[in-house]
């Protein structure tokens, strides 16, 4: 199937980090039309049924949202199939998709949090999340040895987690060793490298600064 791939991207959004990196992993040529998801154009609201970002346009006229349908098509839509095979295995693996969504929620209210009692709270709950994972994952990816969806889908909450573990430790990764390995995995991958503009890392500790007045004292200069 020849396809014309549009991705509505904002730079700093994790849920449409996933979209790149199943683009770049599989090399699948698309182009990426950049908005402001607090000031978004008038033509977004026509697009986007959420109002989120996000949003595939598929040959100019089908519309996809959701990040991980948008990964699940473009998987399925090329060859080589980054999914499990066995279905409950598959179920699986987005069931915890899932969860790595919740965790980019935790991540996102721990780098806006305004005083510290909503930083300890945002914290405790992602490292929840960082215990089940350091539980479920076989290591060095999520099901094993090769890269699945699942791994794709988590990777951006890695990469903020390693922005933010330069400045204040967010997690020791003595105390979670399957997912410190995993974490390595992954931001090794170049299609993980790549998956985000190259100044990233200032617009993320920019926006920390502006959303979490005391995040930014952990985090930002
Ligand atoms: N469940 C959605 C979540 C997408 C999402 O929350 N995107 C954020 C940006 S990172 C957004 O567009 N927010 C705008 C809003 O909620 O108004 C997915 O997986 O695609």
């Amino acid at each position: 199937m020849e396809l014309d791939l549009e991705l509505i991207s904002f730079k700093l959004c994790p849920f449409v980090q996933r979209s790149v990196i199943t683009l770049l992993h599989k090399d699948v040529p698309h182009r990426i039309t950049y908005i402001d998801i607090a000031n978004p154009p008038e033509w977004f609201a026509d697009v986007s049924p959420f109002g989120k970002v996000p949003v595939m346009k598929v040959n100019g006229e089908t519309v996809l949202f959701e990040s991980a349908v948008i990964a699940e098509f473009i998987d399925e839509a090329t060859p080589g199939s980054m999914q499990p095979k066995d279905p409950l295995v598959r179920a699986k693996n987005r069931a915890w998709t899932e969860f790595g969504s919740a965790a980019f929620m935790d991540m996102f209210e721990l780098t806006g949090a305004k005083d510290e009692k909503a930083y300890k709270k945002a914290r405790q709950s992602l490292i929840e999340k960082l215990d089940w994972f350091e539980e479920i994952v076989e290591g060095p990816f999520f099901n094993g040895a090769e890269p699945a969806l699942v791994d794709f889908a988590v990777a951006p909450l890695f990469m903020r987690l390693e922005l933010l573990n330069e400045k204040c430790r967010v997690y020791e990764r003595d105390e979670y060793p399957k997912v410190s390995a995993w974490s390595d995995h992954l931001m090794a991958m170049p299609s993980v490298r790549n998956s985000v503009v190259e100044e990233f890392p200032q617009m993320y500790r920019g926006s920390v600064k502006m959303r979490g007045e005391y995040a930014a004292t952990l985090f930002c200069d």
